[in-house]
């Protein structure tokens, strides 16, 4: 999980310490043979990098910065001026595009940290750690919304809660819904499932298999019925029961296909759900960041849940759909087993990328 982006940070960081602690020699504008030039995606300028010299040049020789005998070398303050600054701003913007973290996402992280370290003085014994700690508090701070808590939502919900899941084909919606009324079922609640899938040939057969698996009720009609007619007969089912849940499995749609964006507004509007969240599969990276947009543009969503994460090297997913749609997300999809389930915390988040 996330072995990628956490190499790649992994890598900014000792770049970054050594960016500080050792200097540069100025890249000139013109390369030589043993200079490559690479791309700065954000201006016109091309940086010239030595070969052979990392990311931030050729370094100077290490001198011994011992001053009169007083200051050991680790004791060293190191001032991060602004030249310095934008070089290591330059290399984070290159490792989170590498890792499919949105622009947006990107700016954020980059403004955090420009924030955290700007005219800063640290030890040169601090360094690496200090880095870390900056970065994280850099990422952390980029998720925009109140973080998701379950034990809250519940507090305030009206019951029956009607919540639908929507998303592009293949996501994991299915299998996220029977996690989550495995998960609510285990808190002590009642749900409902409704087999709003009436399109794809086996979806029916597919969510009585979870609902059997793990004894809750399931209404559904007959394949190839109108999804919004079963979706309100499970509202009206649940309020005549008292069920706390229905959770509104809906066909996979792409977010461009207009008839079943229709549907699912109709679905929405008939049952009044109150919660409508978009299952996003984190391996699509900034596609999925994209459909998110689109679903929410379209039929607004409450919340976010990311599956696959289990299988997801690059991370960058889970960095940015918060930060474009401006929505939490409320749990990670960690396997295909009934309790993968994690609710979405960022501290998790964080550590699992440094870790
Ligand atoms: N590794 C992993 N696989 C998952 C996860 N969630 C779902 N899957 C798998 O993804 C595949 C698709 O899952 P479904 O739940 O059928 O997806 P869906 O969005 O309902 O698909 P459609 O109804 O066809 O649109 C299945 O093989 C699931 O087992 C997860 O968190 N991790
Ligand atoms: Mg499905």
């Amino acid at each position: 999980m996330f072995g990628k982006l956490r190499d790649r940070l992994d890598r900014f960081k000792k770049d970054t310490e050594e960016e500080l602690s050792d200097g540069i020699i100025k890249p000139s504008n013109v390369p030589s043979d043993d200079e490559t030039v690479s791309a700065d995606s954000t201006s016109s300028t091309p940086r010239v990098i030595k070969k052979g010299a990392g990311k931030f040049g050729k370094r100077k020789k290490k001198t011994n910065p011992k001053k009169d005998g007083k200051t050991s070398e680790d004791e060293e303050q190191l001032k991060i001026n602004e030249k310095k600054l934008d070089n290591i701003l330059w290399n984070l913007e290159t490792v989170l595009l590498e890792s499919d973290v949105s622009p947006e996402a990107i700016e954020n992280i980059k403004k955090n940290t420009r924030k955290l370290l700007s005219g800063r003085k640290i030890k040169r014994k601090d360094l690496r750690k200090e880095i870390e700690s900056v970065l994280k508090k850099a990422i952390m701070r980029s998720f925009p919304v109140k973080k998701f808590v379950f034990d809250e939502f519940i507090k305030d919900i009206k019951k029956p809660a009607v919540i639908l899941f929507v998303g592009i084909n293949g996501t994991g919606k299915t299998t996220t819904i029977a996690k989550m009324a495995n998960f609510i079922k285990k808190k002590g609640y009642s749900v409902i499932l409704a087999a709003a899938d009436t399109f794809r040939a086996g979806a029916i057969d597919q969510l009585q298999i979870h609902a059997d698996n793990i004894g809750v009720k399931i209404i559904k009609h007959q394949g190839g019925g109108d999804a919004a007619a079963v979706a309100y007969d499970a509202v009206q089912h649940a309020e005549a029961r008292k069920k706390d849940f229905v959770f509104i499995d809906s066909a996979g749609r792409m977010q461009t296909n207009s008839n079943l964006m229709d549907e699912i507004r109709k679905i929405k509007r008939v049952t009044n759900a109150g919660y409508t969240i978009f299952v996003g599969d984190a391996l699509a990276g900034n596609d999925m960041v994209e459909q998110a947009k689109k679903f929410q543009e379209h039929i607004g969503i409450d919340g976010i849940i990311l599956s696959k994460i289990d299988t997801d090297a690059k991370g960058g997913a889970a960095l940015s759909v918060s930060i474009e749609t401006g929505k939490p997300i409320m749990f990670f999809g960690t396997g295909q087993n009934y309790d993968d389930l994690l609710e979405f915390n960022a501290s998790w988040f964080v550590k699992h990328i440094f870790d």
